[in-house]
């Protein structure tokens, strides 16, 4: 009966203990989150955009990318403290289409 008690004890430390540390995670993100348009090339189907997309979101620190076919632009909002912007231009270029400008 002991020893059950102790298990318990020890799950629930450690449960406490990851919950902490995952709400430490957010706030940080939250203060770096950047916005930045980008201008791409190349696009010229839903494919295009779809494959912008999938090549940007699997980077580590995007919070969110919308790809327009219309204008050409990718709007991504990332987190500033974990990626860079080069990083993004490197996964669109990666993807096989060109990054013309950036602001
Ligand atoms: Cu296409």
């Amino acid at each position: 009966m002991k020893k059950v008690l102790f298990l318990l004890l020890t799950v629930g430390l450690f449960a406490c203990g990851s919950a902490e540390k995952k709400t430490e995670t957010k706030a940080t993100a939250q203060a770096e989150i950047t916005e930045v348009s980008l201008s791409i090339g190349g696009m010229t189907c839903e494919h295009c955009v779809m494959s912008v997309e999938k090549g940007i979101n699997s980077l580590e620190g995007i919070e969110a990318v919308k790809v327009t076919l219309a204008d050409s632009t990718a709007v991504v909002k990332y987190n500033a403290s974990v990626l860079q912007l080069d990083d993004i231009k490197e996964a669109v270029k990666k993807r096989g289409y060109e990054v013309k400008s950036a602001e």
